[in-house]
């Protein structure tokens, strides 16, 4: 078992907990985390779980997370970024939440393109797992049913997108996003859920974009660079499709701290370019 291995299945083996206990902690409060947004106790909950079983691997050397200030010291090895519930305020309305998880070989803040491995598990009406890694060329769907992880398929993108999902109100994004949302919206069918990973997973299945601009209220866009754009950039442009930020690549963007926000497109690599196209400067 390579330390990547043991990453992957601790991964695994904690969201099959987490899957099994989220309506219990779908309900209570937690703090505020460090981007300034209100917790609820399945998100605090849910890190620590991922933090014991990560923390412990003597493959990891630093665990970061969306829900935590700063790094945590776990000795040498990976630095291992993650949004443990990404898509919470969806648990609300019992909608899908996702994990996300960047495995980086290089102390953060770091660019993307110091990822090895990212993985999103999303957790649907079943929950599964897309995992891309450096160290295999497929990347690859599995199905995590209850203790059991079972290989489910390897993944493409579909040549002909058909769906989009871009983020914010008319007249809060720019006029040139705005523009190019118009156009979007009337070649491609609507699908915006509110959980970034069960909206990129939807983009795997039928082809098409996935987008979070700058909006205001979220000048720089709402996503995080390490625990989200950058991860699911990874597996996207493994698949050959395309992501950015409006002028360059989600894995060349450079961070100068822990939880930067950036702007964050994904998806179909033609469609990626009419967004560099549409908003580049
Ligand atoms: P979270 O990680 O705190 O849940 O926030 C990230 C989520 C993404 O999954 C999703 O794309 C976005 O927030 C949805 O935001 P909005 O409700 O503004 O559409
Ligand atoms: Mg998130």
């Amino acid at each position: 078992m390579s330390d990547l291995d043991d990453v992957v299945g601790s991964v695994h083996a904690v969201a099959a907990e987490v899957r099994a206990n989220l309506a219990a902690h779908a309900g209570g409060e937690g703090g505020t985390n460090p981007s300034g947004e209100a917790q609820i106790d399945a998100d605090v909950w849910a890190d620590e779980r991922f933090f014991e079983a990560l923390s412990a691997l003597d493959g990891v050397g630093e665990y970061v997370s969306e829900e935590r200030e700063t790094a945590v010291d776990c000795g040498t090895g990976y630095a291992v970024a993650i949004d443990p519930l990404d898509g919470s305020s969806n648990l609300a309305s019992n909608n899908p939440v996702g994990t996300i998880v960047g495995v980086y070989d290089a102390e953060l803040p770091a660019p993307g393109r110091d990822l090895v491995a990212a993985v999103m598990v999303l957790y649907g009406p079943y929950t599964t797992s897309v995992v891309a890694r450096e160290d295999d060329e497929e990347v690859v769907e599995y199905l995590l049913d209850g203790g059991e992880v079972r290989r489910r398929s390897a993944c493409s993108l579909p040549d002909d997108p058909t769906v989009v999902g871009i983020a914010g109100k008319r007249g809060e994004r720019s006029a040139a996003c705005d523009a190019l949302v118009d156009e979007l919206e009337r070649e491609l069918k609507l699908r915006y859920g509110g959980a970034m990973a069960a909206d990129v997973r939807q983009v795997l299945e039928y082809g098409g974009l996935f987008g979070y601009p700058a909006v205001e209220g979220h000048p720089d866009g709402k996503l995080r660079v390490h625990f989200e754009s950058a991860p699911l950039g990874y597996i996207v442009e493994s698949l050959g499709g395309g992501s950015t930020d409006g002028e360059r690549s989600l894995l060349d963007v450079e961070p100068t701290g822990l939880h930067d926000r950036t702007q964050t497109f994904l998806g179909d690599a033609a469609l990626v370019e009419r967004v560099e196209a549409a908003l580049g400067d």
